[in-house]
């Protein structure tokens, strides 16, 4: 080799270390070993030679060609080595990050409600009855003493749905769950009318009744469509005494606090004569001192006895209403009954 040769060499060498990438690196390939390369030219210029010198000068040539042949193949190399690097530094996975998990879902803080409502009752015997949320006429008001006249009737008050009934007054969303008692009842004198037939007593009625119900209103404590629990319990010797155990009862097991004060405020409601508005009242805690009306009671109308299929002679006892939205509040300490339905996953997976 020349030294012209390893000039070549030098500076093959120094412009493949110059090449960023495997194109730029072809590139400069080309200027020394391509169809026009710096050796490529070289090897063109042997053939004026005599062929002794064209032997000699033609082996140094291809000497150099091979060592740029081989500076080109590290370099090949170590431009495929920092690409592979490269790729596997950016597609590298964290084992250590967090997972992401799948939440459990939970009941909505108006169920938990409902379902220890019912827990309650049912320990203190009482059934849980179920039935339509689209009413007859009958069923909502007239079997449950309303006058014809009564504004609970009207369109501002109740949802009406475009069908009739039987009567030719349409079906209604039922406003209350009261409905559902009647029904109750009817199911079961039917189902002791044999027994009763041979001469027994009829059973005694010990029924609540949760559910959805509808009422023409809306604000910040209104919703269209509210939940209530209503309770039943007729028999030969229900009064209003037993009303005062069962739902004193009641209050301390559902608030858990076992020196809740109760007070039976003289009301009216149509279906039960006499009538008292139940109130509460903490002693400690942020709701203290202060009564808080939870319910709406009394014994039941003889007429509603009556219209239940019942003697109200043989058959007496109380019944009581609620509202679960507002026992949930009172128990979580929400202030806005539309947040229980808005959906909203931020407040609700705080009852989860
Ligand atoms: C209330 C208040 C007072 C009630 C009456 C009846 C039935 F079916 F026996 F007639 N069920 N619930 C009642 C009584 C409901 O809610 C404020």
């Amino acid at each position: 080799m020349t030294t012209e040769h390893e000039a070549i060499i030098e500076s093959a060498r120094a412009a493949f270390a110059g090449a960023a990438t495997p194109a730029e690196l072809e590139n400069a390939k080309a200027q020394f070993i391509g169809k026009s390369g710096r050796i490529t030219e070289l090897m063109k210029g042997l053939a004026a030679l005599p062929v002794d010198e064209k032997k000699s000068r033609g082996a140094a040539i291809n000497q150099a060609k091979q060592a740029i042949e081989a500076a080109l193949g590290e370099r090949r190399q170590a431009l495929a080595d920092a690409e592979l690097e490269a790729q596997l530094e950016a597609e590298a996975l964290d084992v250590s990050l967090p997972g992401r998990v799948r939440e459990p879902g939970g009941l909505h803080p108006v169920s938990l409600t409902l379902e220890r409502i019912e827990q309650i009752f049912a320990s203190m015997g009482f059934a849980v009855a179920d039935g339509p949320e689209i009413e007859s006429d009958w069923h909502s008001f007239t079997s449950l003493n309303n006058p014809p006249n009564h504004p609970a009737r009207s369109m501002q008050d109740t949802f009406y749905v475009d069908i009739d009934g039987d009567d030719g007054i349409p079906y209604n969303l039922r406003p209350h769950t009261s409905p559902m008692q009647v029904r109750y009842a009817h199911a079961h004198i039917k189902k002791y009318a044999e027994a009763v037939k041979r001469g027994e007593a009829m059973p005694e009625i010990r029924v609540i009744a949760p559910g959805r119900t509808y009422r023409v209103d809306s604000d910040a404590t209104h919703s269209p469509m509210f939940h209530q629990c209503e309770g039943l319990w007729l028999g030969e010797n229900v009064s209003f005494k037993d009303l005062k155990v069962v739902f004193t009862d009641f209050c301390r097991t559902f608030f858990e606090s076992d020196d809740l004060a109760l007070r039976f405020r003289p009301s009216f409601f149509p279906f039960t004569e006499p009538s008292a508005e139940i109130d509460i009242q903490f002693q400690s805690g942020p709701l203290a001192g202060r009564w808080l009306e939870v319910a709406g009671s009394g014994q039941v109308h003889p007429q509603v006895v009556r219209n239940m299929g019942l003697d109200p002679e043989k058959h007496i006892g109380f019944a009581f209403g609620m509202g679960p939205d507002r026992l949930t509040m009172l128990r979580y300490g929400v202030s806005d009954l539309r947040l229980f339905f808005d959906g909203d996953i931020r407040f609700l997976r705080q009852f989860r």
